[in-house]
Order: C-alpha cells, then sequence, then structure tokens
C-alpha cells in the first residue's frame, strides 16, 4: 500500500507516556464511590458494581508481569474518532508486557462482532500497520446496541470459545452505559469476564469530574478550526459572502464552542444558552440579522457563523415536537409502512399536540421530513442530518428583505452553507490524542491484569506534559443517572453539556460582542502541527486549558 511521507513518520512515532505507566504499576484503591444522581434507583439495577472505589495507579520498581497467559477482546463502538487505534495499539503492547503470549482480538463491524461472533486476531504485525493513524478502520465500528440478554450471552459463548478473559468496549456515553450494563450482568452470571470501557468521541459529551476529556475531540476540532480559519481568510479576501457552519456534535455545542474559541467567527451560537434562555427560532434569527446589519452598516458584508448541530433539539418547543416524534416513531411501526413523504407528513401532523402539529407545518418541508428520519439505535434523532444551517439561511434572508423594504438594511446577503463533521472524525490524531489514547490503552491493560470489571480506563491532569498524567479508574455507575429513553426511564451515563457558568463559555460570552463587531478579529488556526515546538504540537484544546486553569 502506498503511503505519504507523513504517513510514514507517524508510523515510528513513539507516543509520550505518563510516568506512572511507563515500568512497573501498583493499583491503589481509593474511596467509596456513588452515582451521580438518583443513587437508590441505580444501586438497585447494579448491585455488584455499583459503589466501587476509585483507582489510582502509582509507579513501583518492579515490572508487571502476568504468569498466566491470557485473552482479550476489543470492540469500537458508534461514530469514529481520532486515536481509537492508538487506544488498541495501547491495549496490544500492554497486553504484551504483561506477557508475551498474551492474544488481543478484535471484534469486527462494532458490538454486532461480539453478538454474532466475527472476530480477528490482531497481531504485532497489523498493529504496527494502524499506529498513531485516524480511522476505525482496523476492526470497523458499528451502532448495534448491546442491551439484551441474549446478545450478552452470545458473547460468553465466544469468549469462552477464544479464552477471552475480559472485552474492552471503546465508545461514548451509551456505549460505556451497555458496557457497564454488559459488566454487572456476566459478574452475576459469574461467568469471570470483565468488561472495561475507554472514553471516545469527537462530540466532548463524554466527561465530568474524573474524565478531562474523550478522546478525539482534540483532533477534530482542530480539524474545523483549520477550515474555518481557512474560511475566515477567504471571507476577509473576497468579502462577499456570509458563511454559515454547522459542526457535528450531536446535542453538545463542545465543538462549535472550541472552534469558536480556536478561531473567533463573528458569532457562535451555543444551544445550551439558547434552551437558558428560552428562545425561539425567530430571536436566534433576530441576534444575527443584527450583527449582519450592524457589520454591513461599516460596509462588511461578509462573516462566518458556527453553528452546533444540536441546534434544534435546543429550542424549546422543538424540543417538544421532537419528543412527541420520538415517541411516536418508537411505539409506532404504521408509520414506516406509509407510502410516499406526503403520506407520511398528514400521519405525523395527525398524531402532534395542537402545539407541535403548527410548529410542524411552519417548518420547511425538507427540515420536517429530516425530523421524521430514523432515530439512531438509542433512539435519538439523529442531528447530523438535519440542515439547520440552511434552515437558518432561509429564515435569516426573509427577514433581511422585510429590512430593506423597510428601508433598515442597506447591505447584500449572499450565504454559503458548511458541515462539518465527517471531515474530522479520522483525521490522523494529533499529538495529544495520539499520546492520550496510547495511554488510555495501556492503562486498560492493568485494569484488566487487576482483575476489574465496570470501569472506565482513566488518564488525567492533561493540560500538564504527558509524563505527569495520571492513570487510574472510575466505576462507570459513578457516572450514570435515569433517563428517558425510547419512551422509558433508563440508567445512563449522563451526558456532559456546555455548563453556562464554565469558563469556555464565559470566555466566548465576553469576547463575542468584539468578534462580532466590524473589527477583524478572526484567527487562523492553521493545520495540525505533528513535528515542531512543544506549544505548537502538543497543545490541548482551549476548552481544557480553561476549565482546568486553577484546578
Ligand atoms: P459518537 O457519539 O458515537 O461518538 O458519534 C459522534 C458523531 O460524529 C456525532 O457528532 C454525529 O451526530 C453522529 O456521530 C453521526 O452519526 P453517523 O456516523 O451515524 O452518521
Amino acid at each position: 500500500m502506498q503511503k505519504s511521507p507523513l504517513q510514514i513518520a507517524r508510523q515510528n512515532y513513539q507516543p509520550k507516556m505518563p510516568v506512572a505507566l511507563q515500568g512497573g504499576v501498583r493499583l491503589v484503591e481509593g474511596e467509596k464511590t456513588h452515582s451521580v444522581a438518583d443513587q437508590e434507583e441505580i444501586k438497585k439495577l447494579f448491585p455488584n458494581t455499583y459503589g466501587m472505589p476509585l483507582i489510582t495507579m502509582e509507579p513501583t520498581q518492579e515490572k508487571n508481569h502476568c504468569a498466566e497467559p491470557f485473552n482479550v477482546g476489543v470492540i469500537l463502538s458508534g461514530g469514529q474518532a481520532p486515536g481509537g487505534h492508538n487506544v488498541i495499539s495501547g491495549l496490544y503492547d500492554g497486553l504484551k508486557s504483561l506477557n508475551p503470549n498474551n492474544k488481543l482480538y478484535g471484534f469486527l463491524g462494532g458490538p454486532s462482532g461480539l453478538i454474532d461472533g466475527k472476530y480477528q486476531e490482531l497481531t504485532g504485525d497489523i498493529i504496527d500497520e494502524y499506529r498513531n493513524t485516524g480511522g476505525f478502520d482496523i476492526i470497523g465500528s458499528g451502532r448495534t446496541k448491546l442491551e439484551e440478554t441474549w446478545q450478552f450471552d452470545n458473547g460468553i459463548e465466544i469468549c469462552k470459545k477464544l479464552g477471552i478473559k475480559a472485552v474492552v468496549i471503546i465508545g461514548g456515553d451509551d456505549s460505556n452505559t451497555n458496557a457497564c450494563v454488559l459488566a454487572e450482568y456476566y459478574l452475576q452470571k459469574q461467568c469471570g469476564i470483565q468488561v472495561i470501557g475507554c472514553p471516545k468521541t469527537i462530540d466532548g459529551d463524554l466527561k465530568n469530574e474524573m474524565i478531562e476529556t474523550s478522546f478525539g475531540f482534540d483532533t477534530a476540532c482542530k480539524t474545523y478550526a483549520e477550515l474555518i480559519g481557512n474560511i475566515q481568510r477567504d471571507a476577509n479576501s473576497a468579502k462577499k459572502y456570509w458563511h454559515f457552519i454547522r459542526l457535528m456534535g450531536r446535542s453538545a455545542s463542545h465543538i462549535a464552542l472550541e472552534c469558536a474559541l480556536q478561531s473567533q467567527p463573528n458569532i457562535c451560537l451555543i444551544s445550551e444558552e439558547v434552551e437558558a434562555k428560552k428562545m425561539t427560532l425567530n430571536d436566534i434569527v433576530e441576534d444575527i440579522v443584527k450583527v449582519i446589519v450592524n457589520r454591513a452598516n461599516a460596509g462588511l458584508n461578509f462573516g462566518t457563523i458556527l453553528i452546533p448541530e444540536g441546534l434544534i433539539e435546543f429550542i424549546p418547543a422543538m424540543r417538544v415536537l421532537i419528543q412527541e416524534l420520538n415517541d411516536m416513531l418508537a411505539a409506532n411501526e404504521e408509520f414506516v409502512s406509509l407510502d410516499g413523504d406526503d403520506a407520511k407528513r398528514e400521519y405525523v401532523k395527525s398524531k402532534l399536540s395542537p402545539a407541535s402539529c403548527e410548529l410542524f407545518r411552519s417548518l420547511p418541508k425538507g427540515i420536517a421530513k429530516q425530523l421524521t428520519l430514523d432515530r439512531d439505535p438509542h433512539g435519538n434523532v439523529m442531528v447530523s442530518q438535519i440542515e439547520t444551517e440552511k434552515l437558518l439561511i432561509e429564515m435569516v434572508q426573509k427577514r433581511l428583505a422585510v429590512l430593506k423594504a423597510n428601508g433598515e438594511y442597506k447591505g447584500k446577503f449572499a450565504a454559503l452553507n458548511h458541515f462539518f463533521g465527517y471531515e474530522g472524525r479520522c483525521a490522523m490524531p494529533s499529538n495529544f490524542d495520539a499520546d492520550y489514547c496510547y495511554s488510555v490503552g495501556v492503562t486498560a491493560t492493568h485494569l484488566i491484569a487487576a482483575g476489574k470489571t465496570g470501569y472506565m480506563s482513566l488518564v488525567r491532569n492533561l493540560t500538564k506534559p504527558a509524563a505527569e498524567w495520571l492513570a487510574g479508574g472510575v466505576p462507570i455507575t459513578m457516572m450514570m443517572n435515569m433517563e428517558k429513553r425510547n419512551g422509558k426511564m433508563k440508567p445512563v451515563i449522563q451526558k456532559a453539556l456546555v455548563e453556562l457558568d464554565g469558563a469556555p463559555f464565559k470566555y466566548l460570552q465576553e469576547h463575542r460582542a468584539k468578534w462580532a463587531s466590524p473589527d477583524t478579529n478572526y484567527i487562523y488556526p492553521g493545520p495540525i502541527q505533528y513535528y515542531g515546538p512543544s506549544e505548537v504540537c502538543d497543545q490541548p484544546t482551549r476548552t481544557l486549558l480553561l476549565e482546568r486553569a486553577g484546578k
């Protein structure tokens, strides 16, 4: 296979590691834990894995060694995130250093690989091909939900067949919730199979008191910020377009916020703020229009607007509509059997409450249809398919036309829409993600060797140089609360949304008037750098730096 010079160079990159993981490792148990909310219910649902202690890893003189070889299975779950291959290489190297006869199996195509018994042994040659690369193509990923006991039982069979002592699930909040359910089930069954989770998602919404960031967020944001910076240079050169840029991230606005901190656009919408202020679509449009008119008055008919992909779900009336649609689609097979868009539209309208029906009717047909598309296996609306940026352009255009007719706007409005998501999910991992992921993988092997289950591999202190990072394990039950999914209350890992009293949002709040003004405040971040001075190559995200400042 042909490779670029950078691909070849990256294959030989040796991830930086915390001192705690460089030699022998000793596990130290800390305080017992409890879930973030709904303690009694979570405790009842997870009698075996609830309340386990936090674990920290300390360096020792003695090298770790497991006399009896053992095998581990790994699953990549959900959307791609840069660094997944390094978690697997860290796991592989960790296992081999414990005993060269240990084996690593990859389950193919996501969680379904465990259920259907599709696997591949990951040998040294295979691992070497994928070190420090983006993508999940080493074994593939999938969104099958691991939640039924027959699936868990199939897992036991295949693990027994392959001599697998532990399954490592690399996934986001929903996949790690499932990892916890699986760990609990395997303990109840006393089948001797451990389950360890690893925090993955570009969305950045799997974070909490213990997990400082999920992997992939760093690389994805830096990739999008580069593209936004390039667009801003173009806008500032051509001076003729408003760019409406939607950014992936599902519900949370972390990606949009981080990209704003890196590139300083004229406007960055934050879904969580829209919800807190109970804003309507018209309010949002009005805010955008004000900035456009103000810049037009100074002769500037161009700019950039960042839009989080989950925005629509945070507009209170829209949220009610989406919830009604979710419940309707979950409990209704009749809808799927209907033929044609018009029949479906009429059917939906007949099932909605009067207020939601009114809102549904007022939406452009394309957007309304996008809202009724299939949900993901976790019952979530697939916000990546809803073109909010086009909806906003249309509404802004209409409003500006009214202002123009009234003589209140004299500018020219030409808009271009963009959606950045898939461009960043498989980018070559930044040094941060390459280092972080490798350590997460090595940490997981130590948790497995110590017989732990129901834990998430933990690497923290991430704004310090990698040598000073801390490793350990956090019980997954600690992150859980009860939420409504597919119409039913379920135990799930609490999603981290943007905190409006958090330092990253406050920074945006303090600076956005200046960024919206006719002065040029754009930053052009440029591409991710892998080689060169540390301040250029090893910087974590602005979000992480601001959140950790003073801690
Ligand atoms: P995960 O939560 O699985 O990490 O997925 C992240 C994500 O990229 C979201 O930002 C986006 O909404 C979604 O996946 C898109 O899903 P798909 O890959 O199925 O199109």
